[in-house]
This record gives structure tokens, sequence and C-alpha cells, in this order.
């Protein structure tokens, strides 16, 4: 087994400004938007709300990461039921759908209010389209606008304010979001009012990244048994038609050896175990997926869960 460090904790620096979000021209809605979740991605969401002017309400189940938010202008609030009656719109962006769940239906969640007044709740985390439909419907009995906001991008494209948002549900809540989108996304799509629709989207772009890295780590080890340098690899397949900025970029990562977390490996995998869910449920056969799926558990129980996924390639070079 290899060594395994964990990956250094990420903190959010409030005073640094990413200059792609510097030249867009955002007018903030007046409205008061709620954040539920501040981790990598959502705390670079909510420091990118607060730069442009958006006022915001925030809670995370651990308090301490509310700290730098309070300081740039942020209220904290004790509960998830808090925040949704302080705010007008509230945003959830938490790990998987288990969470996303809990922060609805569970203790001192949104629902405990019982009457949403019309309020809009937009679901950030990644889900897929059953847990979505429950959200969706748990909120409308509760007199509440449900729209499923899926973000498809790494944290350093959040923080650049270059994520791509799939949208689908009230119609409404999509245009009452719109400078919050502005703000962190370069494309926004609305897929219907269908709720569901924005998941699958999202789950089939994950199935491209999650199998396309399994084959680049293994091409890039089998260079290497051959001892031929990662880095002309990675300078040839530039000049190919195959390359990607994405492919490019896990490349030079697994080169490297850099698996600093931009897009978590834990994730990857989640996304791979739901994908499949939704393809059992359809008696659709996947069968690369279901390989590329346990080449990533098998790299998590090497102990890269918190690496980036491009740590594939540590399992790949055994
Ligand atoms: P992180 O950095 O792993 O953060 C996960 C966040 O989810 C963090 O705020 C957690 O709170 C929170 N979390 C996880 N489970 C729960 C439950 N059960 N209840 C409340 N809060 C919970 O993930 P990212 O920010 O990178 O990504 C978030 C989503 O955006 C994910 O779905 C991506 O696919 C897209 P903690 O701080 O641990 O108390």
């Amino acid at each position: 087994r290899p060594v395994v460090t964990r990956p250094e904790t990420q903190v959010i620096d409030m005073s640094s400004r990413s200059n792609t979000l510097a030249d867009r021209e955002i007018v903030p809605s007046e409205q008061t938007f709620g954040f539920l979740g501040l981790g990598m991605m959502g705390s670079t969401i909510v420091k990118d709300l607060i730069y442009t002017g958006h006022k915001v309400v925030v809670w995370n189940r651990t308090i301490d990461k509310c700290q730098p938010f309070a300081e740039a202008g942020a209220e904290v609030k004790d509960t998830p039921m808090d925040v949704v009656e302080a705010a007008d719109v509230i945003f959830c962006c938490v790990s998987d759908p288990k969470g996303a769940k809990d922060l609805v239906f569970g203790n001192c969640g949104v629902l405990q209010l019982k009457d949403l007044n019309n309020k809009a709740y937009v679901e950030m985390s990644t889900i897929d389209p059953d847990t979505s439909l429950d959200i969706g419907e748990g909120i409308k009995q509760c007199n509440g606008r449900y729209l499923e906001a899926q973000i498809h991008g790494s944290r350093q494209e959040a923080a650049d304010g270059m994520l791509i948002i799939l949208a689908g549900g009230d119609r409404s809540v999509f245009e009452e979001c719109h400078s919050c989108f502005k703000t962190i996304a370069k494309n926004t799509f609305f897929l219907g009012t269908d709720i569901g629709n924005a998941c699958k989207v999202n789950l089939i772009l994950q199935t491209i990244l999650g199998v396309s890295l399994v084959g680049l780590a293994e091409a890039l080890a089998l260079a290497d048994r051959f001892s031929i340098s990662l880095n002309d690899i990675i300078d040839i397949f530039d000049l190919t038609s195959m390359k990607s900025p994405m492919l490019l970029a896990k490349g030079k990562e697994m080169a490297k050896g850099d698996f600093n977390p931009q897009q978590p490996l834990s994730h990857m995998q989640r996304d791979l175990r739901l994908v499949l869910n939704m393809a059992e449920n359809l008696d659709q056969s996947m069968p690369v997926t279901s390989i590329t799926n346990e080449v990533f558990k098998h790299t998590k129980r090497l102990g890269y869960s918190e690496h980036d996924s491009s740590a594939v390639f540590v399992r790949s070079r055994f």
C-alpha cells in the first residue's frame, strides 16, 4: 500500500478576487439568499455572492466554517430552519443525496417550518433524479417553490465564476436566481419544468468525465511502465485532436503526482454510483461505467477519497 497523506485543508481567502469575476457586470438581486453548506464548493460560491453585493445568510453543520463569512458580512444562523425564515431564496450545497434530504426532512430541517410562504428552495448538491423529486415534492407540499440547479465544474471553476449550471423545475425561481447564477457560472441552462432532468444531464456528464479519467490514467500508467516521459506524452497529446482542457489538466496532475482536490475522488465515485443506480432502474447496460466505478472504489480503499479524482492514476500504476 502506498503511504497516503491527506490533502491540505483549503482555506477560503476572502481577500483574493477572481479576475474573471471582476470583469463581469452584475446587478445583485435585492432578495436575501440563504446558503446551507459551506464546504469547498459552497464556501467558494458564497464568497463570490458576497463579493458581488448579494445579501447572504449562511449555515453550516460545522459551525467554525461560518466565521470568515460572518466577518465578510454574511448573517450566520444556528439551523437550516432559521436560514429559511430569514431568506427569500435558499440554496443547498452539501456532499450527497442523504445530506441534501437530511437538511430538508430532518430535525431542524427546512420543512420544520410547515409553511414556506412561497419561498424558493434551490438544490445545488449533486443528487439523483428520485431524490430531487422527493425534495421538490416536500417543498411544494409546504407552499414552497423548487428548482434543481446542478453545478458542473471544479472548485477552481467555481472560484472563477466559470461553472455550468443545469437547472430544472420552477421557472420563476430560475429567474429570481439570475444575478447569483451570473456570478458563479459562465453558462446556465433551464432544462424544463420537469424535476429530475437537470440531475440526469449532470450525471450523464459525470459519466463522460469518470470514464475518460480512468482511460487517461491507464494510458499514462502504461507509458510509465515503458519509462516514456509522461510530460512528453502530454505534450504530444496536446497537439492531437483528442485534447481537451480537462484531460490536459488532469494528465499534468497525474504526471506531477499533485492530487490537490479540485473534484474530490469521493464525489466522482458517488456520481458513478448514482449513474449506475439510474441505469439499473432502466435495465440499461453500462459495462464500462461499472468497471470505472470499481476502479474509483478501489482507489478510495487505497486512501485517496479526499484527493482529486486524478488520483485514480495511483491505482492504475499498480
Ligand atoms: P465538501 O467540501 O466535501 O463539503 C461538503 C459539505 O456538505 C460540508 O459543508 C458538510 O458539512 C456538508 N454536509 C455533508 N453531509 C451533511 C449532512 N448530513 N448534514 C449537513 N451538512 C452536511 O463538498 P463540496 O463543497 O466540494 O461540494 C458540495 C456539493 O457541490 C457536492 O454535491 C458537489 O457535487 C457539488 P461539514 O462542513 O462537514 O460540517
